[in-house]
Formats: C-alpha cells, sequence, structure tokens
C-alpha cells in the first residue's frame, strides 16, 4: 500500500517499535512479538520491527528471549528476510557499591557532556551514600539506585546502553514507513519506573530529536499486587516526576531552571494502564488448590491479559488504529490542529473483562444469563477504572471484543450508558464504539481509552500521596525518587529557598523547580476538564472566528 491514498485518505501501515524496562516491559515486547500481526508487517520490505528490553538480571527475559528464537523461525518459513527485524534483550548486572560510586563521582562530566549549559554544581554530591547496599540479584530495586545503574552502563564505562540505545534508533531510521516507539515499563516497580526517567530523554530528545512519537505506556499496580521497592508510596514521586514531563506548564517550569532537555519526552502522549477490573474478574475463581500457587496463577493471569489486549489493540489495523486513537488524545495530529492538554495530558487505557471461562455461566447455558452476566461485569468499569467519581472528559474510544452472537443491543445500551457517565453532556461529549470477535467464543472483553484526564483524577494518586506522608525517614523518601535527582532535586518535597516552590535541594544549596508545590501535591486548584483547559488555550484565536449565514 502506498504512503497516502488520496482518494480514501487511507494511510500507510505504521511501524511499532518497543522498547520495555524492567519486568513487565520485557513482557510487554514478549506479548507484541506474540500477537502474530508483526510478521504480517514485516512482509513489507518497506517495514521493520525494533524490540529492545533493559532489566537488571536476567531472571525475567527468558520468555522473551525464547519467543525471539521462535519468532526469527517463522520469519524464515515465510520467507520473510530476518533482518527486518532487531529484538535485542540487555541484562545489566548489579555493579559494585564501588564500582558505582566511580560512576557517581564523574556525573557531571557525563551532564555537561550531554548538555553544554548544564550548570557546573560545586555543591555536588553522589544522592546514594558511599556504603549503600545494592539490591541481591532478581530483589525489586529501589529507583533511586535503578537511576544509578542506568547512568552508570549509559555514560560510564563501554557505554553499553548508550550503544543499545544507537542501535535501537539506527533500526527504526532504516524504517521505510512511519514509525511510533512505545517505551513500556511498570508504574510500581522500581527498575522500570527508576530507569525510564532518563532513558526517554535519552532516546527522545537525544537520539531521536523528538521527530517520532514516543508514547509511554505505564502499567498500574492492582490490589493483589505484591510489594516492590517502596511500596505504594513510591508511586507518588512516580506519577509526579512523569506529570512534571506531561503536563505543559509543570514542564515548562522544570526546564525554565534545568534546560530544554527536559522538555516533555513523551511525544506521542502517556498512556496509563489499570489491570483492577481483570484482577478483579480473573481472581474469582477456583477455591481449590494450594492457595500460594493459586495466587501466583491468577495474578500471572491477570497481567498476561493485560499485555495482550493492550498489544492486540495496537497492532489492529497495522498500527493505524493506535495511531487515530492518539489524536483526539492530542497527540499525533498535524501542528494545526494540535492543541494543550495543560494538566490533563494523560490518557487511561482500561482493560475491562467481562467473562472468565467457566465462573458463573458456563457454556451452552442460556444467552441470557451470558448477557447477564457481561452486563454486570461492564456495570463495574467505574469501580475499577482507576478514576475518580465526577471525571468528565470530552472524548471516549472503546473497542469490545466478544463472539458475535453474544453481544447485543441490551449489552452496547448498557455500556453507552456506563460509559457515559464520563462524558460531557450533550453534543460536548463523543463515545466512538468499535466491536472485534476473538478466536474464542467465551472470550468477552473491552479496551477503554480514555483521555484527558489529570493526575489528580487518578484514584492511585492519593492513595500514593497518602502513604508517602506516612514516611518521616528522608533518606527512605529519596530512594524512591529518581528523575532529577542528579541535578540535587527532590521534586516530590518543597523548596527550601523558595516558598511554595517544589523541589528540595539535596545539598543544601538553591536546586529546585518552578513548580507550585501545591501544584505537585495535588491541592492546587486545576482545570475542570479538557473542554476548559483547550479553551482557554484558543480564546485568543476564537476572536476571528467567521461567521457564516
Ligand atoms: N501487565 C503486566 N504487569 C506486570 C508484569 N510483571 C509485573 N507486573 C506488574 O508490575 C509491577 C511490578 O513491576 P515490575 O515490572 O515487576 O518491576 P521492575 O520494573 O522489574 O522493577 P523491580 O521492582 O526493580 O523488579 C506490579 O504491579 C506487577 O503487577 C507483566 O508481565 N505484565
Ligand atoms: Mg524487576
Amino acid at each position: 500500500m502506498s504512503l497516502y491514498h488520496s482518494a480514501t485518505g487511507s494511510q500507510s501501515p505504521h511501524c511499532i517499535h518497543a522498547l520495555g524496562i524492567g519486568k513487565t516491559g520485557a513482557y510487554m515486547v514478549e506479548a507484541l512479538l506474540r500477537t502474530g500481526e508483526i510478521e504480517d508487517m514485516l512482509d513489507d520490505p518497506r517495514a521493520r520491527f525494533t524490540g529492545l528490553a533493559v532489566d537488571i538480571g536476567e531472571q525475567d527475559m527468558h520468555e522473551l528471549k525464547e519467543y525471539a528464537g521462535g519468532f526469527t523461525q517463522r520469519l524464515e518459513e515465510r520467507e520473510i528476510p530476518t533482518d527486518r527485524h532487531q529484538v535485542r534483550t540487555v541484562a545489566l548486572e548489579t555493579p559494585s557499591s564501588e564500582e558505582l560510586r566511580t560512576s557517581l563521582n564523574r556525573w557531571r562530566e557525563y551532564l555537561k557532556m550531554e548538555y553544554p549549559r548544564y550548570y557546573w554544581n560545586p555543591n555536588y554530591e553522589p544522592w546514594l551514600p558511599a556504603d549503600m547496599e545494592m539490591p541481591k540479584p532478581g530483589e525489586s530495586c529501589p529507583r533511586a539506585i535503578a537511576k544509578a545503574i542506568y547512568g552508570h552502563y549509559y555514560y560510564g564505562g563501554d557505554k553499553t546502553l548508550e550503544k543499545e540505545l544507537d542501535l535501537f534508533v539506527e533500526s527504526i531510521n532504516k524504517t521505510k514507513l512511519p514509525s511510533m516507539v512505545l517505551v513500556f515499563f511498570s508504574l510500581a516497580g522500581g527498575t522500570g519506573s527508576g530507569m525510564v526517567v532518563d532513558m526517554v530523554r535519552h532516546l527522545s530528545n537525544v537520539k531521536l530529536g523528538r521527530r517520532i512519537p514516543v508514547i509511554g505506556i505505564g502499567v498500574l499496580p492492582f490490589s493483589g499486587d505484591e510489594e516492590h521497592a517502596g511500596g505504594t508510596a513510591a508511586l507518588y514521586p512516580v506519577i509526579n516526576e512523569i506529570d512534571c514531563m506531561l503536563d505543559d506548564e509543570k514542564n515548562q517550569g522544570v526546564m525554565a531552571v534545568w534546560g530544554d532537555l527536559y522538555k516533555n519526552p513523551f511525544t506521542g502522549g502517556f498512556l496509563a494502564l489499570p489491570q483492577e477490573h481483570s484482577w478483579q474478574r480473573l481472581s474469582q475463581y477456583t477455591k481449590t488448590g494450594v492457595p500460594t500457587i493459586r495466587d501466583g496463577l491468577r495474578k500471572g493471569v491477570t497481567r498476561k491479559f493485560v499485555d495482550d489486549s493492550f498489544t492486540r489493540f495496537v497492532v489492529q489495523d497495522y498500527g493505524r488504529l493506535l495511531f487515530k486513537m492518539l489524536r483526539p488524545a492530542g497527540f499525533t495530529g498535524a501542528p494545526h490542529e494540535r492543541n494543550i492538554s495543560g494538566d490533563r495530558a494523560w490518557t487511561i487505557y482500561d482493560v475491562a473483562k467481562y467473562t472468565h471461562p467457566g465462573v458463573e455461566v458456563l457454556p451452552g447455558e442460556p444467552r441470557g444469563k451470558w448477557r447477564e452476566v457481561v452486563g454486570k461485569w461492564i456495570g463495574y468499569i467505574p469501580k475499577w477504572s482507576g478514576l475518580k467519581e465526577g471525571f468528565k472528559t470530552d472524548y471516549i474510544e472503546v473497542n469490545t471484543v466478544g463472539p458475535r452472537e453474544m453481544w447485543n443491543d441490551t449489552l452496547q445500551k448498557k455500556l453507552e450508558s456506563v460509559l457515559g457517565e464520563y462524558l460531557l453532556d450533550g453534543d460536548d461529549g463523543t463515545l466512538v464504539t468499535t466491536n472485534g470477535e476473538f478466536f474464542d467464543e467465551l472470550t468477552c472483553y473491552s479496551n477503554i481509552v480514555i483521555p484527558g484526564v489529570a493526575k489528580t483524577d487518578l484514584t492511585a494518586f492519593y492513595a500514593a500521596r497518602d502513604a508517602y506522608d506516612q514516611i518521616e525517614d528522608w533518606d527512605t523518601k529519596l530512594m524512591m525518587h529518581s528523575w532529577l535527582l542528579d541535578l540535587g532535586v527532590i521534586l516530590s518535597e518543597q523548596s527550601i529557598r523558595f516558598d511554595g516552590m517544589a523541589g528540595e535541594c539535596i545539598w543544601g544549596c538553591a536546586c529546585w523547580v518552578v513548580v507550585p508545590h501545591a501544584a505537585i501535591r495535588g491541592d492546587a486548584p486545576g482545570s475542570a476538564d479538557i473542554t476548559e483547559v483547550q479553551g482557554a488555550h484558543i480564546a485568543p484565536m476564537v476572536q476571528t472566528v467567521v461567521p457564516t449565514p
């Protein structure tokens, strides 16, 4: 197919490239390869697929490695040149405390090389204590350490990670079709969330020069989850660091002090994936067997289901659906049609699962019973979407997968009425629904895409803030941070020098950000909804609007 069909307006395929960090990251890259569509895409000589997974230790990379091997074989069988894809896995070794120290001591040189306008702070000291105990292999890694390990391998020694990013970008640059890059990680894990903040800056702003949409995919924890380094409290700095990238005003406030290299690297937007709905549905299962094994299975099934549903969605229609879907979310539009999202740049991507084979209703039972169950679980969407009550937006897109003989008008109406609660009244709110089918007869779920979300709309934000506030120890709080630590800034704490501002300076000097601390806390008055944000932004232009008869 040609790049652009002028008669139908149909676009060319969009190639998807994926960077996965931490365990979730690796499994998401694997899920992409498993879809089958990626190899179909590579039938086109202009197409390429690039995958890179980075983690500390290789304990969570075996499946991806194995699957990548099988993927190459399948390409060979289909006589698709295998050099159209590149999938690499990097399992970093935990450096010793002394090795890490060497890198930390040289950090200013690194930053100066990266960014000539970097302010050479004479007070600089490593943000980790000299006697820092390193996490054991396979243990969850605190964010502040994950950041140091990332930099150790990106800037220091053989520059392993910089070389990996170069290879990744080289492969993207060789692609002759439009590309999108997905950056996968868990918002709850230490390694992924600790490394992503620097890695995505390097990828998007340094290596790609902001030319290609880089889309962040942050997976949210669920209620049955195990705790990772920092526990629930660590999610507070994680959300704030990402929010200070996504929200234009906060991002300006960071750039005002630290320069434009800190411009939002997520040029294609940011999707947060709640897992609670799937967890609730998939954990209502048999009570037999060994509890710990059963529990492990349920968690595994939930995560895999979310991975699969998401990746199956993004590969649809050769990536075109994702590209089009990001447009109403304020990204991937042409410059003249783009509008600002202000504090509402987050998008929720909720995988709502309605059925679970063998639970509550069995194959062969009347359809009415099936629909009753599905209808009930549609009703649970607001309970587990991760959004606060009262949230409103102007656009929702939902793609429902279900057997053709099951989905009917009753279910459709129920879905519309439940999601309608999130929409602005009347013609200001738009709901787009599409339907697809799954290869088995029992699976029914919706992918619900909700743009226009502020961090303060996330129930997880306040839960994390409460947990963070319980912590009194300053060092413990520091370990939950990552993004600006090397610049001396603890983002989620109050500036000491500048009244009412955020960013406590580690060295007691004047490192800070021009963001009110109340906005970090989520206490500053926010916008009412996305329409209000955009309305204010275009107000001066609206005066030039010409009426027609
Ligand atoms: N969707 C999905 N979620 C996962 C997967 N593996 C773990 N999670 C979730 O991610 C969170 C833990 O993050 P991980 O990705 O395991 O952590 P990490 O980035 O490797 O960082 P560490 O804590 O240092 O191990 C929990 O909320 C898990 O439920 C996965 O394969 N898919
Ligand atoms: Mg891990």
